[in-house]
């Protein structure tokens, strides 16, 4: 076996990617990726053991690990070298942290030593997810690990808008360091899942408010799909402050801006509309980059996952990296002392190529983040009192290239009338631009935003458990069919499983890092199941 990597759901077989990713994750990086873990699972122990006040540590060390993670999830860092750098980087920082106190025994992943590339990939082949061998624990180890990528991610989003709550970093080094330690039984493992849930719930609250106190409350927001004549960037990821520097750098330039995937919530947030050059969201989830980046003609700038390796060089030497991305060959751009990025280059570049071809017209609505939706609480509360909306269904995570999530698409066409979809994450993709209507001036999809805004849907299901004076979440007409690609769709599952959500229903498969036990107890404490055939499905749902 050349590589092992589970974690996301497009993984071989569904069981294991073994000789190259799926994602196009080649050997040498997978290694890479378990190396950086491995060291960043070393620090937390140091952390932990030696009772550090991590609010004293200096050079950004909370924000690196939060990165280090970051870069590691799915198709967000394709780039060997910026990995060889972190590993470096994050071994500097543990050593001078382990010197700092005195310990004993301290797991190998916090004393270990690389000189070289060669090296790294050496000592990665005997710490990655198969070392540990018994496959429950394993499993627990991995699901908590994905779900801490996921958190660090909105960590990281948030603590570039200035905000951060120490309380959740702390819980990372916890919980990786207990991923180390091999007297937890099982049962401690389940226990740490369930606490990462929680801690996954504070961390989309914090960057809800990062959001919201920066960029406004997301309000009803009608989003142009066409082109426009100028020439134009593309900007994808989820990171908005990235956007907000991309918008003032280009405002009077000429130059258009247009959102990709993930960023087009974007156009929500009344921060965003002063700007008349941005110009809409062209194109649709992830995947489906590999079309829409020739036919955008302008540069592309990834903020964050989900980069596809491009297939041809001429549309590579139009991608441009920041933050946890990376791409070999593809420039990188960094933030000066300040956090400002310079994205000179990429506007000089707009500027030589043509405008977008058209591939679609028309709009989307979206907007529907807790804000709105409570600003109608009293009309959605009227149409289920008069029996106009019966129920509400949760689409809402990632998308994906498997043909089977066509299941999506086809679950929203034949979803009853007196139905409405609550959507957020690039999932939407699959069903926003059907004409689904209204109900009584409702409409039919109401998308709260970006992955990390499922919080949205949480606290509008609480709002209403609350308005319909419910002792439990779960007597709420609403049901969940989710789906889920990478790890950011871990913590999600995590924080809704913690708020007491049952009878979740994930496809368009199981993730493969549960083992047939760890899946036992997720069926038994939540009545988590997967999905069937639509027909099956929606009978199931309505009739529960
Ligand atoms: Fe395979 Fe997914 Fe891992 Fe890529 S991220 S190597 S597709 S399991
Ligand atoms: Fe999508 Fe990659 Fe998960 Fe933020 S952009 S939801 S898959």
């Amino acid at each position: 076996m050349k590589m092992f990597c589970y974690q996301c759901q497009e993984t071989a077989k569904g069981t294991g990617c073994t000789v190259r990713g799926v994602c196009g994750k080649k050997e040498e990086l997978a290694k890479l990726q378990d190396l950086l873990i491995y060291t960043l699972k070393g620090i937390a122990e140091i952390v932990i053991k030696g009772k550090l006040d991590i609010s004293k540590f200096t050079g950004d060390t909370n924000y690196k690990v939060l990165s280090g993670l970051f870069m590691t999830i799915t198709n967000a860092n394709f780039d060997e070298n910026a990995f060889e750098d972190a590993i470096k980087e994050m071994i500097a920082i543990r050593d001078k942290l382990r010197e700092s106190v005195s310990i004993d025994n301290l797991h190998d992943a916090a004393t270990f030593t690389v000189d070289s590339r060669e090296s790294m990939l050496e000592k990665a082949a005997s710490v990655g997810i198969l070392a540990t061998e018994n496959e429950d624990v394993r499993s627990l180890r991995e699901t908590i690990t994905y779900g801490l990528k996921g958190m660090a991610a909105y960590a990281e989003h948030a603590k570039n808008m200035g905000e951060e709550d120490l309380a959740i970093n702390a819980f990372i080094y916890e919980a990786l360091a207990k991923t180390l330690d091999d007297s937890l039984s099982a049962d401690d493992l389940v226990a740490l899942t369930l606490k990462t849930g929680e801690y996954g719930v504070k961390v989309m609250a914090l960057l809800d408010g990062a959001h919201t106190a920066r960029f406004g409350n997301p309000e009803i927001t009608e989003v142009d799909i066409g082109t426009r004549k100028n020439p134009a960037i593309l900007i994808t990821g989820h990171d908005l402050v990235d956007l907000e520097q991309l918008l003032e750098q280009t405002k009077g330039t000429g130059v258009d801006v247009y959102t990709h995937g993930e960023m087009l919530p974007a156009h929500y947030y009344p921060a965003f509309k002063k700007y008349d050059h941005f110009a809409g969201n062209y194109g649709n989830a992830w995947w489906k980059q590999l079309d829409e980046f020739v036919s955008f003609h302008g540069p592309i700038l990834f903020t964050t996952n989900c980069i596809v390796p491009p297939r041809s060089d001429e549309v590579k030497s139009r991608i441009f990296t920041t933050g946890s991305t990376g791409y070999p060959g593809c420039k990188h751009i960094v933030p000066d002392e300040n956090g400002k990025k310079d994205f000179s280059e990429i506007i000089a570049l707009a500027k030589t190529l043509p405008a977008p071809d058209e591939i679609e017209s028309g709009s989307i609505v979206g907007g529907f983040a807790h804000n709105q939706v409570l600003a109608l609480a009293d009309k959605v509360i009227d149409a289920v009192k008069s029996g106009a909306i019966k129920k509400f269904f949760v689409l809402a995570g990632c998308d994906g290239r498997m043909k089977s999530r066509t299941y999506y698409t086809e679950f929203a066409q034949k979803l009853p009338q007196d139905t409405v979809i609550l959507t957020a994450g690039c999932a939407k993709y699959r069903y926003n631009k059907l004409d689904l209507g209204d109900i009584d001036g409702i409409p039919r999809i109401l998308d709260a935003g970006q992955c990390n805004d499922c919080y949205s849907l949480a606290v509008i299901a609480l709002k209403l458990k609350e308005a319909f004076e419910l002792d439990d979440i779960n007597e709420l007409p609403i049901a969940y069919n989710i789906a889920w690609y990478e790890q950011k769709a871990v913590i999600v599952l995590l924080a809704l499983l913690y708020l007491g959500v049952k009878n979740i229903h994930l496809g368009p498969t199981l993730p493969g890092f549960l083992s047939p036990n760890v899946t036992k107890v997720l069926v038994d404490k939540f009545n988590i199941g997967g999905i069937d055939t639509v027909e099956a499905d929606m009978k199931m749902f309505l009739d529960q």
